[in-house]
C-alpha cells in the first residue's frame, strides 16, 4: 500500500492528485503545519529526514521530492498512464515541465512569499524602513522580473496545445499544478493570461482532482 506523507496546505496535494489519476489505492498520513512558522511539525522527519512534504513510502521504498514522486508513481506503478512513450515527440517536453516546476518555476514564487513576510514580519520598529527597503528592492529588481517571465513563457508554451506535454493530460501537468496554483495565489498570474487561467480551470474541474481535495483537506496556498 502507498503512504503519502501529507501537509496541509502544500504541494503533497497534487500527489494525491496524481494517485486518484491513476486509480491507485492509497493511505493518507498527515501532518498539520504551525500556525504561525507555517513549518511542517518535527514528526515528519521521522518519514525522511529533511521533514518536508510530500514524502512517500510504497513497501520497501521511501521517497521525498515531488517530481521524483509524481514520476515514480506514473511510471513504476500507473502502468504507462499519463506518461508519453519514450519514442514520441512529447516525452522530452514531458520531462522538461516536470523538473522545469521545481527547478524554475517554483524558486521565484518561494522567494516572494518570505520577501512577503521579511516585509510585514515582526522586528524592532527602527529596523522595519531597511528591512522593507531591502525586501521592495529584491522583489522589484530580481523576483517580480523573473515571475513574469516565467508566466509569460508558459502561457506561450501551453498556447501550442492546451497541455504541457502533448495534447492531453500527462503527469507533468499535475507536476505543473502547485506552481500554477502558487503563481495564481501570490504571483500575478490572472485572467490577463487567459491560456493559463483556462487551464487551471480545466484541471480544478476533472473529478479527480476533486476526489484529492476531498481526501487531502485543507488547501489553500501560502500568501
Ligand atoms: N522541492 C521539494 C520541496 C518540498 C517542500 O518545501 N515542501 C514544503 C510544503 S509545500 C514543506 O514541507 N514545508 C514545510 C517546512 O519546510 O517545514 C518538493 O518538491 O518536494
Amino acid at each position: 500500500m502507498i503512504t503519502v506523507h501529507h501537509l496541509n496546505n502544500s504541494r503533497s496535494q497534487r500527489v494525491l492528485w496524481l494517485l486518484e489519476e491513476l486509480g491507485l489505492e492509497y493511505d493518507i498520513k498527515r501532518y498539520q503545519r504551525d500556525a504561525k512558522t507555517m513549518l511542517a511539525p518535527p514528526e515528519l522527519r521521522q518519514a525522511h529526514p529533511l521533514g518536508k512534504s510530500p514524502v512517500i513510502t510504497d513497501g520497501g521504498v521511501t521517497l521525498a521530492e515531488s517530481g521524483a514522486i509524481v514520476q515514480y508513481l506514473a511510471e513504476r506503478r500507473g502502468g504507462g498512464k499519463l506518461v508519453p512513450t519514450a519514442d514520441s515527440p512529447d516525452w522530452l517536453r514531458y520531462v522538461y515541465w516536470l523538473h522545469f516546476a521545481e527547478g524554475s518555476a517554483m524558486p521565484p514564487l518561494l522567494m516572494k512569499l518570505v520577501f512577503d513576510r521579511m516585509a510585514t514580519g515582526p522586528m524592532p520598529f527602527f529596523v522595519r524602513p531597511i528591512a522593507r527597503g531591502i525586501a521592495a528592492k529584491v522583489k522589484s529588481s530580481f523576483i517580480e522580473p523573473n515571475i513574469t517571465r516565467n508566466l509569460d513563457y508558459m502561457e506561450a508554451e501551453i498556447g501550442m496545445t492546451g497541455w504541457f506535454a502533448g495534447s492531453e493530460l500527462t503527469a507533468a501537468d499535475i507536476q505543473m499544478s502547485f506552481p500554477l496554483e502558487a503563481s495564481a495565489a501570490r504571483g500575478g498570474l490572472d485572467r490577463s493570461r487567459p491560456k493559463l487561467m483556462d487551464w487551471l480551470d480545466r484541471i480544478h474541474a476533472r473529478p479527480a482532482y476533486k476526489r484529492a481535495l476531498e481526501r487531502g483537506g485543507e488547501y489553500t496556498i501560502l500568501r
